[in-house]
């Protein structure tokens, strides 16, 4: 299978940008916060949420929107699906149309609930046969292989149900919904037309987050 319009296959290295360069403290007993347009707001333990589910393998591209793709990554965990229908009944979900997630290092995407209720959408515990660690999202990562990188978060520990679209961190050049097939980049102008400014840009950002990671 080709990658889709505007990327490239690259090596799978830790990324993002570079304000969230840091390794975060994963703690022993992760929970999950669940919270937003609920009845009853709850913390479960990062185990106990993927275990509202069938656990689950499967290989997925990761997308990033600079147009680099690392392919072929195996996922393993539950499905936010049936994580969510489990959830739904147990906080009373009402009335929410998007869905935010947020990372221990504070990084936050919000997707469309259709999407994230999408079968290929996983809350992962695991990649490649290993747990998470601090560097590829542990405790939990959203795998959304439909939606560009910034949609994917790492370190999950808070699930906020939502009426609107929050930009979250990737602010104003991200896109609400975020599609890889559509090549939705950003809300602002085409797909196509941010492939070369991501190009030009991608060394600088790479070398950034390095600097900073190290550094963390
Ligand atoms: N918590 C958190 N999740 C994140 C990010 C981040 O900086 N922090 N970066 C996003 C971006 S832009 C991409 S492309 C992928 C990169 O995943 P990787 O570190 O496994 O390469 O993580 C996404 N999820
Ligand atoms: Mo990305």
């Amino acid at each position: 299978m080709g990658l889709p319009s505007g990327q490239r296959a690259a090596a799978h290295v830790p990324f993002g940008l570079p304000e969230f360069a840091v390794r975060p403290e994963v703690p022993d007993r992760p929970a999950v916060t669940v919270t937003g347009l609920v009845r009853r707001p709850a913390q479960l333990a990062a185990a106990e949420l993927t275990g509202l589910a069938e656990r689950v393998e499967r290989r997925a591209d990761l997308h990033c929107v600079t147009t680099w793709s690392a392919p072929d990554l195996r996922w393993s965990g539950a499905p936010f699906a049936a994580v969510h229908e489990a959830l739904a009944e147990r906080v009373g979900v009402r009335g929410a149309r998007w869905v935010a997630f947020t990372g221990l290092d504070g990084f936050r995407a919000t997707l469309a609930l259709e999407d994230a209720l999408a079968p290929d959408v996983l809350l992962a515990d695991r990649l490649d046969g290993a747990s998470l660690d601090g560097d590829s999202g542990a405790p939990l990562r959203l795998v959304a292989p439909a939606h560009y990188g910034y949609k994917n978060v790492k370190h999950v520990c808070l699930i906020e149900y939502r009426r609107d679209y929050d930009a979250g961190s990737s602010g104003w050049k991200g896109h609400p919904r975020g599609r890889v097939a559509l090549e939705e980049r950003s809300r602002f102008l085409p797909g196509r037309v941010w492939r070369p400014v991501w190009r030009a840009l991608l060394p600088r950002a790479r070398a950034a987050y390095e600097t900073r990671r190290a550094r963390n």
